[in-house]
């Protein structure tokens, strides 16, 4: 079976290659860099679930190809739940991610140890030409440190520790994230309904 990825974040890109090649061996990838004059589609909902169909329905459209896409971000307690779907964007349309963390670390900086919960969210969209759709959710909980560590990932992930761990998930291998990840979690049951 072969289907379209449709992200150009090359870090998702990474992300999910792995995961998939795991969780759904059969299943055949097409990266965006193999498609001609792919236009960007504008993320004009409010919800993680919503940008991710709207994400994997313009796929469909483009190619004729099955397509999964995620939206992700993180959702930060002390900011009622914000970056959320603007996290790439969070200081500025660059999709710049030390922009992104060294804005989020200025809005925290009086937020105390005790009150920097946050989590990562997921939601994962496949699309078939025949019209299917369907979306799953995935979540990673954890807490927003004071300054960035590690150098793997990518986007917030220096600033981010999961619940239970010591390091951020910029200091995880890639298995160890995603065994445990937002993204994992939401792909590993997006292909078990393929
Ligand atoms: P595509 O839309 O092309 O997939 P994007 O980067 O614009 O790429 P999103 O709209 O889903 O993707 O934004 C996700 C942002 O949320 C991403 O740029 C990071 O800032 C943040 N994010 C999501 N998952 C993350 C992760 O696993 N680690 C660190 N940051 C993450």
């Amino acid at each position: 079976m072969r289907v379209l990825l449709a992200t150009r974040n090359a870090g998702k890109v990474d992300e999910l290659r792995q995961i998939l090649a795991s969780a759904a061996p059969e299943v055949e990838l097409v990266g965006l860099d193999a498609v001609e004059d792919y236009p960007e589609t504008p993320e004009t909902e409010l919800t993680f679930a919503g940008n991710a169909l709207l994400k994997a329905r313009d796929g469909v459209k483009h190619t004729g190809l099955a397509t999964i896409a995620d939206d992700s971000g993180l959702a930060v307690d002390a900011l009622n739940g914000m970056p959320g779907v603007l996290s790439a964007r969070w200081a500025g349309s660059a999709k710049d991610d030390a922009a992104n963390n060294a804005l989020l670390l200025d809005q925290l900086a009086d937020v105390p140890d005790g009150s920097r919960g946050a989590k990562f969210v997921c939601a994962a969209a496949i699309v078939w030409p025949d019209g299917r759709e369907l979306v799953v959710h995935g979540e990673m909980p954890g807490r927003i440190i004071r300054a960035p560590k590690g150098d793997n990932g990518f986007g917030y992930d220096p600033l981010f520790v999961p619940e239970g761990r010591e390091e951020t998930s910029a200091e995880l291998s890639a298995e160890e994230k995603n065994a445990i990840s937002h993204r994992g979690k939401a792909f590993r049951e997006l292909v078990s309904g393929i």
